[in-house]
């Protein structure tokens, strides 16, 4: 391992010449199965009456936050440290700002009801991945259990390799959130920060904690890695809040 941490996510490439992501070289423009389930999907929206705004005529658009684009891999982004956790030594503390503090191990998580989530993810270095089967405990279920108090408004993760991120409250206690433990229905790799890591798909992924040690309720927001480092502190891929200002 290098003493310097590596480089913070390369920035995107700009887009002057408005490029959309769905160019024929890149994958849905070659894909029509991928296409199809777009389609497919927008359809399943419109009769929900879920609201889509524009771009009416690319399906995919709706979908594909602005400046990014598809991929049907997983790449693997961290700070190059891949900690060795296990399901033996894995150890979760929720604590800080809670009327009842967590400590669980591996039985403690498994005791609890497991959820499955399929949610999209978007990266800053600009890929996205749709339709990604997630299983674990919902972050609710974990709030449930440890109670925030009044007070508390923002969260901090940490992380076994030293990683630190920090979201507001409202967006832990979401739908969708996840510690989880599955990906495609197979336990989630050490690369990708099994066994357990955050999911909380509404955000750019460096909100999703790796290899997730110990969760901080917190009175007042304090940043995290990337976000002392000039990266957007709360990360929304829809409004492309990559970097601070
Ligand atoms: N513990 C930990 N979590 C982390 C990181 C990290 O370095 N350590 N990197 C973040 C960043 S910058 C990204 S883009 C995603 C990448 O997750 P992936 O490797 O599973 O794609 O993890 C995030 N969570
Ligand atoms: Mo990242």
């Amino acid at each position: 391992m290098s003493d310097t941490p590596p480089k913070p996510d390369a920035k995107p490439d700009p887009k002057p010449d408005g490029r959309t992501g769905l160019e024929p070289d890149r994958q849905v423009g070659q894909d029509g199965a991928v296409r199809d389930k777009l389609v497919a999907t927008k359809e399943q929206w419109a009769r929900d009456g879920r609201a889509l705004t524009g771009h009416a005529a690319d399906p995919a658009r709706d979908r594909l936050p602005p400046g990014q684009r598809l991929v049907t891999d997983w790449p693997v982004l961290d700070l190059g440290i891949t900690p060795k956790v296990t399901t033996a030594n894995w150890t979760l503390a929720v604590d800080g700002l809670v009327e009842n503090r967590l400590s669980w191990n591996w039985g403690d998580f498994q005791a609890q009801p497991q959820e499955s989530f399929v949610s999209d993810i978007h990266c800053v270095t600009t890929w996205s991945r749709y339709d990604n089967r997630w299983e674990g405990v919902s972050a609710r279920r974990l709030l449930e259990l440890a109670r925030p108090k009044p007070e508390a408004r923002f969260v901090v993760f940490h992380s076994f390799d030293g990683y630190t991120t920090n979201v507001a409250l409202s967006d832990f206690d979401d739908d969708g959130v996840l510690l989880a433990t599955s990906w495609e229905g197979q336990p989630i790799s050490r690369e990708h920060g099994g066994p357990v890591r955050i999911i909380l798909p509404k955000l750019y992924l460096w909100k999703s904690a790796k290899w997730v040690k110990r969760i901080e309720l917190l009175a007042s927001d304090r940043k995290g890695y990337w976000e002392v480092r000039g990266y957007n502190n709360h990360a929304d891929p829809w409004l492309e809040e990559r970097y601070s200002d």
